[in-house]
């Protein structure tokens, strides 16, 4: 069984944890415990089962099997099943955006009560970059021919999807020079499983490059668009202050924790959580009101835009449960674990799933679509105010802790003064040395939110600006990194800059499909400076990534020319072709590259080394590291 002690630095989760197991739960960690030893072959990537002459394996001592039925060797395996993990990643975020434009469409038609154009700025000025007319014309009206618009780069009519014009003009040209432009979202991925069935495309090389063509058609496409979306629908988010942890759950209070990623359900529960019967029916039961919090991303929607509180990330999503004090909890869709249902049926709480996409064991399913989503969120929340009479012991271990939210592009440039170039002085300075977008999940295989933390801290130490998205955003926000006087913990030249800008050194950019929001960033910085994303001092980091959309995510940051380390290793060590050119030959193809360190404390190294050698390469003043 999984103890307390080792498997989280937060005090919320070990102390949930032994809860947890007080109970008879059974958690993601107990069931990792369960699953060793891990297949070795599907470890490596060196197990097939794409078609049933398999499944197949190839033997990496060299003694069994060198091919699989079909003639498959390792590298064509190792990149098959990397090449699918990637589709499938670019796939879900991709999806997610497409219900947002859906929901778009809905608004432009009068057909979503609730739903509204938050932001018209927003609305005209991604409509003109999809070189629609926006001036004289009805907001509406606006809308629904962006939603059509937007609709066709899911398709296969355009060459380049459209908000590839984001990104630097050399980056660009070396797309279409090495023929990974992204054409259409959906096309790439049908393009990927179409090369991976069996016979098809047997070249790992080509496998991988249309992987990257895959994954840009997520980052400059899919998520790209559902960033935008939601943005137009529920607002730019602005810096605000906010509280996390298992802490932000109030005993005398009705919570509801949404979970998921998608905007377009819990925008709705926040809105039936605010309206005046509702809380007032919360009193007349015995609450003293109705506490909102999210976990996971769609957690982060909500805290960007609103400030609301975040109970906790992927591995909280269970033991949150075990607080006996979650009234109600709503799920949409992704790294929803499916032990949940059952989890809630050793406690009070309702589980509702509510997308027409994802159902889960012990839950009770309530679709939300646009025309009805206003109406049954009032009725869910009334649902979990009448459970609250229904709590029987409540254990909340912790006190919260404060951080701040809320840095779109607009708001980090805002905080600028109106342009990326102080943020460009103080790089050349050498006063910021450099930026690092860490994202991704946790995974039991690394203790929870230690490779999150620990990354963090040695960057803001070296004077490295950390921007965070996902899991990792409420790792580092419950650390304390996420408020203004945590420049106290960063370098003498970071803490300058942050502290004059009013900033914390580790600003929080979104959910995982916000990372997009980071190459817009990076694509800012390459034009003033007038050099490729590849040029700038920057890396990413994925410490404790699980989820095939981190995968991807990793993929098109590699591919737009941002140097990744990742915490654990993708299953792709059966075949030395493949980690030799992720790790290295890519570098030569996209000018970036992969790196796999799970120790944070030597990921931190290798990350200060790279930015130095591209403040060298840049001509600026560079430290030997
Ligand atoms: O999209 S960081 S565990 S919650 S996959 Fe999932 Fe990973 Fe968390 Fe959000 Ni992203
Ligand atoms: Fe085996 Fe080839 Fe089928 Fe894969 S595609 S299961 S290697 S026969």
């Amino acid at each position: 069984m999984a103890t307390f002690e080792n498997v989280s630095i937060t005090d919320d989760a070990a102390l949930l944890l032994n809860k947890a197991h007080q109970d008879r739960v059974e958690t993601v960690w107990d069931r990792h415990d369960a699953q060793q030893p891990q297949c070795g072959y599907c470890e490596t990537g060196l197990s097939c089962r794409i078609c049933i002459m398999g499944p197949c394996r190839i033997d990496p001592f060299g003694e069994g099997p060198q091919r699989g039925v079909c003639g498959a060797d390792a590298d064509i395996i190792v990149a098959r099943n990397l090449c699918r993990m990637i589709a499938a990643g670019a796939a879900s975020h991709s999806d997610h955006g497409r219900d947002l434009v859906e929901v778009l469409a809905a608004v432009a038609e009068g057909r979503a009560p609730g739903y509204r154009i938050r932001d018209e700025n927003k609305l005209k000025a991604v409509a003109a970059e999809y070189g629609l007319e926006t001036e004289g014309k009805d907001t509406l009206a606006l809308a629904g021919e962006l939603a059509d618009a937007m609709m066709e780069d899911y398709g296969m009519r355009r060459k380049c999807l459209t908000l590839v014009a984001r990104a630097p003009e050399k980056r660009r040209k070396l797309w279409e020079k090495i023929g990974i432009i992204p054409r259409g979202i959906d096309r790439e991925t049908s393009e990927m499983l179409h090369r991976t069935h069996m016979g098809v495309d047997n070249g790992w090389q080509s496998l991988l490059l249309q992987a990257m063509r895959n994954a840009l058609s997520d980052g400059w496409g899919g998520s790209m668009i559902a960033t935008e979306v939601s943005d137009i629908l529920f607002g730019v988010p602005q810096p605000h202050p906010t509280t996390v942890n298992a802490g932000v759950l109030k005993k005398d209070q009705v919570n509801i924790i949404v979970h998921g990623h998608n905007p377009v359900v819990s925008e709705m529960i926040l809105k039936a959580c605010q309206a005046e019967e509702m809380i007032a029916l919360a009193k007349e039961k015995g609450a003293a009101g109705i506490n909102l919090a999210g976990v996971c991303c769609t957690g982060n929607e909500l805290l960007m835009r609103h400030g609301i509180p975040m109970a906790g990330n992927h591995l909280m999503t269970e033991l949150i449960l075990s607080t006996g004090a979650v009234d109600m909890m709503l799920v949409d869709y992704q790294c929803i674990m499916p032990s949940l249902g059952t989890i809630a049926g050793c406690y009070h709480t309702h589980m509702i799933s509510t997308s027409d996409k994802a159902r889960f064991p012990n839950m009770e399913h309530y679709e939300f679509h646009p025309d009805n989503a206003e109406k049954l969120a009032l009725e869910l929340v009334s649902r979990a105010v009448e459970n609250f009479a229904r709590r029987k012991q409540v254990y909340i271990p912790v006190e919260s802790v404060k951080a701040v939210g809320g840095f779109s592009v607009e708001a980090v440039v805002g905080a600028l003064g109106g342009s990326p170039e102080p943020l460009v002085e103080a790089i050349k300075a050498g006063k910021i040395r450099g930026a690092v977008g860490i994202v991704g999940c946790n995974n039991p295989k690394i203790k929870h939110d230690y490779g999150h933390v620990t990354l963090t801290r040695r960057l803001i130490e070296n004077d490295i600006l950390v921007v965070d998205t996902g899991c990792v955003s409420v790792a580092t926000a419950k650390a304390g990194l996420k408020v203004p006087e945590a420049i106290e913990m960063a370098g003498a030249g970071l803490k300058e800059i942050c502290g004059a800008l009013g900033i914390p050194p580790v600003l929080h950019l979104g959910s995982c499909v916000d990372n997009v929001r980071i190459l817009v960033l990076a694509s800012a910085l390459a034009n003033a400076l007038d050099v490729d994303i590849s040029d700038l001092p920057l890396a990413g980091a994925a410490p404790e990534w699980y989820s095939e959309k981190a995968a991807t995510i990793g993929t098109y940051f590699v591919a737009s020319g941002v140097f990744t380390v990742l915490g654990p290793m993708p299953p792709i060590t059966g075949s030395a072709n493949v980690v030799s050119l992720l790790t290295q030959g890519l570098n030569e193809v996209v000018g970036a590259a992969f790196a796999v360190e799970p120790d944070p404390e030597k990921a931190a190294v290798l990350i200060r080394r790279h930015i130095e050698q591209k403040r060298k390469a840049l001509g600026i003043p560079a430290l030997d590291v």
